[in-house]
């Protein structure tokens, strides 16, 4: 099982811990392929590393490989939108997570596709709840 976990980078790197949470539960389940997303030195407005034309050819490379989506959309992130499309294009399983309480709606690109799961959640248990529903479900 090759699992592509998405969070937001030059979006803002607020929510960097907890990615970094999400990415070691959904490690019970398969091959993380972009724990990068989880870094907290990772920052949004760093450089010094890849060129991006190199950055997005690989995880484009990596999502085409993966079975599965988890993204989070809580940060609005135009490189976490753009792979959930692009994996609804290639016909990938994707979960979306989401914390409402966070005070942002979610773009109706994404809560109004019909191609996705989304599942709202405050709480770290709760999002490894989910998480666990969506992989006994379906995997
Ligand atoms: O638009 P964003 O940067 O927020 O997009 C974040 C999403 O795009 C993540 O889910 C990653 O899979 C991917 N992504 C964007 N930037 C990178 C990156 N380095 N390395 C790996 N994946 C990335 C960014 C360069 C850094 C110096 C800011």
């Amino acid at each position: 099982m090759k699992i592509y976990f998405a969070g937001s980078i030059r979006g803002g790197r607020e929510d960097a811990a907890l990615y970094l949470e999400i990415i070691e539960f959904l490690k019970n389940y398969g091959e993380v392929l972009t724990e990068h997303v989880g870094d907290p030195s990772l920052t949004s407005n760093g450089d010094g590393g890849p060129a991006d034309q190199y950055i997005h050819n690989r995880d484009l490379e990596w999502l085409q490989s993966a079975d599965v989506l988890v993204a989070e959309v809580t940060i609005v992130s135009m490189g976490v939108g753009y792979e959930i499309g692009r994996a609804i294009e290639a016909g990938k399983k994707v979960l979306c997570l989401f914390r409402p309480e966070y005070g942002r709606n979610l773009s109706a690109m994404i809560s109004g596709c019909p191609d996705l799961e989304i599942k709202k959640y405050t709480t770290i248990d709760e999002a490894q709840k989910w998480v666990a529903d969506y992989f006994k479900r379906y995997f």
